[in-house]
């Protein structure tokens, strides 16, 4: 069994600890310009209407006498922290994927922690003794459907999923509430007559694979209860990489960074094998004189993309002026963060769009090459000349 924990409310119910005389207040937390957005509002706020996302003075206007308060992330980092650590007493396989929410695996705890129900009620209780905060827990026998259960009974939630509810839990789940379906995607699905996810089961695989692409047969397998992500605990130091000797040794950018496109392809695929997204990326050279030179980046959000790989890895080798001629190129990425990791978007909408269609893109290449064959497509600018 899976189990998903939640933190309720979380910036607004640590501003409502730390301040008594906002207890059973209206509490926004966000950017307190009319300019910025509700990081989050309390449960009371809730009641009006306010949500995260929205803009400040949309919130004012439905809930004018709320208490507007600046963020203090560190003090969130800290309480988080403090919530990963007890949480860590339940199981070695604990996976962080926000600051207050995380995936546990159950497998093995049971004769420690007894039944999952108990379980989660002993987390619960521990958490609320330690940090003096409600949470909401899932437990169900996958990752996604112990997601969508700790938001079913929010706030101060508990809610198991069986195996043998699962098929009557997925006939009754509105389609909207599947991570992945958008708007546009709920849309197509509710005109081909698809209101919950098990409606899904009708479809054969070829007719949602032409309607949907990879996504449609992530879709099936959702409905058929099936979710094979595994909670990956952030394992610092690991790394996926792949290198090269060149024919002869050069300086050519042009033979450099076609190795480094396929180099960013092996290591994307590595990390889809992981079910990890890396926030680092290195590169690896030896020189004609055998010197050996790394240099690495970090970056936000974290990816999965052969692109974004591929195009730090190309300003790391522009960064390195090159003298002498190169006789070995490698590139590798790390710095992990579990692939279900939500994307922190730009607050200046720089557009992450083009990376998500360049996962799809290593997504599609990767299940034709499995099917017919690593040689039966390439990149253009991978193919031979
Ligand atoms: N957050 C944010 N901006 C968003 C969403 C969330 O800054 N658009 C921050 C504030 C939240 C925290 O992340 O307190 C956790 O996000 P959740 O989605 O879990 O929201 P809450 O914990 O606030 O409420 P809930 O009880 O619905 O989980
Ligand atoms: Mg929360």
């Amino acid at each position: 069994m899976i189990l998903h924990i939640d933190m309720d409310a979380f910036y607004a119910a640590v501003e409502q600890l730390d301040h008594p005389q906002l207890r059973g207040k209206c509490v926004i937390v966000g950017g307190t310009s009319n300019r910025g957005v509700v990081a989050t509002a309390s449960y009371e706020a809730r009641r009006f209407g306010v949500r995260s996302a929205m803009p400040i003075f949309q919130a004012r206007q439905q809930c004018p006498h709320a208490v507007f308060v600046p963020p203090r992330m560190d003090r969130y980092q800290e309480v988080s922290r403090q919530i990963m650590v007890i949480l860590r007493e339940f199981s070695p396989l604990v996976e962080p994927v926000s600051i207050d929410e995380a995936f546990l695996d159950l497998a093995g705890t049971e004769r420690l922690h007894g039944a999952p129900v108990e379980m989660a009620r002993a987390i619960k209780r521990e958490i609320l003794a330690a940090v003096h905060l409600t949470s909401s827990v899932g437990v169900a026998p996958n990752r996604f459907l112990a997601k969508i259960a700790s938001d079913v009974n929010k706030p101060d939630g508990l809610t198991v999923i069986a195996a043998d509810q699962v098929e009557a839990f997925i006939d009754r789940l509105p389609i909207g509430k599947v991570s992945g379906v958008g708007p546009k995607t709920q849309a197509k699905l509710e005109a081909m007559g698809v209101r919950y996810l098990g409606a899904i089961r009708k479809f054969e695989a070829q007719a949602l694979l032409a309607a949907f692409g990879t996504y449609g047969i992530r879709l099936q397998e959702l409905a058929h209860g099936i979710d094979p992500t595994p909670v990956t605990p952030f394992v610092p130091g690991k790394s996926v990489s792949s290198e090269c000797t060149l024919d002869e040794d050069t300086r050519e950018m042009a033979a450099l960074t076609r190795c480094l496109l396929a180099q960013a392809e092996e290591v994307a695929a590595g990390l889809r094998k992981e079910g990890v997204k890396a926030r680092t990326v290195f590169l690896k050279l030896k020189l004609a004189d055998f010197k050996l030179l790394t240099r690495r980046t970090t970056f936000a959000p974290a990816t999965q993309s052969s692109q974004v790989i591929y195009h730090h890895a190309v300003k790391l080798l522009e960064d390195h002026r090159i003298v002498q001629k190169i006789r070995l190129i490698g590139l590798g990425a790390t710095g992990f963060v579990g692939a279900e990791t939500p994307v922190q978007q730009e607050l200046f909408g720089r557009e992450t769009k083009p990376r998500e269609g360049w996962e799809k893109v290593d997504r599609t290449l990767e299940t034709i090459k499995s099917r017919f064959g690593e040689d039966v497509i390439k990149r253009g600018t991978l193919a031979e000349e």
